[in-house]
């Protein structure tokens, strides 16, 4: 069904967008005014009206969940859109690339119901974590399920009948496999309570290949790779050559990540890091058992997972002593270069500019 008393269908379907609306600020705003509608859809079910309380509950669950984000991952969808068709797409094109990209902030808010409390983290966007709302507890759990049934049933009401269907519910299941996949590597790579930090498995490749799965695939490539199924793309070697940029891409932003839980401020990030306490294996953790001298990694590993804060700041200092700021910084140009010059040997139906706006939307990001 169309969303049909939205305000912003006004051409019809098989028209081009008109160039003047298509202006980053406006359809950033059309994007958000999309999810009422979606949530509305999810919940008019006739059935589902018989059991109001949980149907109330979706709606709550959904709206707290959702609408918090930067929602930089569901607008690339619309980004890529517009790029891969040149600026010249129908109104239903980018009504489709709306529903993707909800569908991908739903996927994310479900990784982070799960993820905080898995990390036991205490807030999220601002807010309590949801497992902390209203004393949920364990019980949250469901909701991350729920909103993850949502954004299937989601895809399901709106694109069962369409031809690109299969290969878009491939994709999601098959970056959903990947990102528990890398979930399950940080949580072995984790200690458990009163375990001491893994610090043998602390080496730049294991650090890599888990924000790889963990990160990558469902924030850079997943996006990219809807639009390009929303728009006919059947080519393995296109989707093959957009991974070779996006995964790197992907893991610059999760290493952006781990600064951010050293060195950002909580009241801009909505979140409090951990890293250091529950002993987790960052890209600076990862840096000092690499690099440091053997005093230095006997220090680090005397210190580090410990929930002391003299302790913390033990690491926090010695961080400062190796010059873990300046060390981030060399490297984050090292890479953002590497993937500027491998964004030249894009296959000819590939705009670069797809790429550049994902790296314009992670520069010197704060949260
Ligand atoms: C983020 O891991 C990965 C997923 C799949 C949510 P994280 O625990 O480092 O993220 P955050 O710092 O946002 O909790
Ligand atoms: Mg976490
Ligand atoms: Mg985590």
């Amino acid at each position: 069904p169309a969303l049909s008393n939205s305000v912003f269908i006004q051409a019809r379907n098989g028209h081009n967008v008109a160039q003047s609306r298509l202006k980053r600020q406006n359809l950033q705003e059309e994007f958000r005014n999309v999810f009422p509608r979606i949530v509305e859809e999810l919940t008019e079910d006739k059935e589902y009206k018989h059991i109001p309380f949980a149907m109330n509950w979706q709606k709550e669950v959904l709206e707290i969940n959702c609408t918090r984000g930067k929602l930089n991952r569901g607008f690339t969808v619309v980004d890529t859109s517009i790029s891969l068709k040149n600026g010249k797409l129908t109104e239903e094109e980018l009504q489709n690339a709306y529903i993707i990209g909800w569908g991908i902030e739903m996927m994310q808010s479900y990784y982070l119901i799960m993820d905080d409390y898995m990390d036991q983290s205490k807030t999220r966007r601002g807010l309590p974590c949801w497992y902390l709302t209203k004393n949920l507890g364990p019980k949250a759990l469901n909701d991350g399920f729920l909103v993850l049934s949502s954004m299937f049933e989601l895809f399901h009401k709106r694109f069962s009948g369409r031809e690109f269907y299969r290969d878009l519910i491939h994709l999601f299941r098959n970056v959903d496999t990947t990102t528990i996949t890398g979930e399950c590597l940080d949580i072995f790579m984790t200690p458990n309570k009163d375990e001491k930090p893994k610090f043998h498995l602390f080496t730049v490749e294991n650090n890599s290949k888990m924000f790889h799965y963990k990160t990558a695939y469902y924030t850079t490539y997943l996006p990219v790779a809807a639009s390009m199924i929303l728009n006919g793309f059947k080519d393995k070697s296109a989707f093959d050559a957009v991974r070779d940029i996006a995964i790197p891409l992907g893991i610059y932003f999760q290493e952006q990540d781990d600064f951010i839980d050293l060195y950002g401020d909580p009241n801009i990030t909505g979140k409090i890091g951990t890293d250091i306490q529950e002993g987790k294996c960052t890209w600076f953790a990862a840096q000092a058992l690499t690099h440091g001298t053997n005093e230095q990694k006997k220090y680090f590993q005397e210190y580090y997972g410990s929930q002391r804060d003299e302790d913390i700041r033990k690491i926090r200092q010695f961080y400062d002593e190796m010059d873990m700021k300046k060390r981030f910084e060399i490297h984050v140009e090292q890479t953002l270069s590497k993937i500027k010059s491998d964004m030249e040997n894009l296959p000819e139906n590939i705009p670069s500019d797809i790429f550049s706006k994902i790296m314009k939307a992670l520069e010197k990001r704060e949260k």
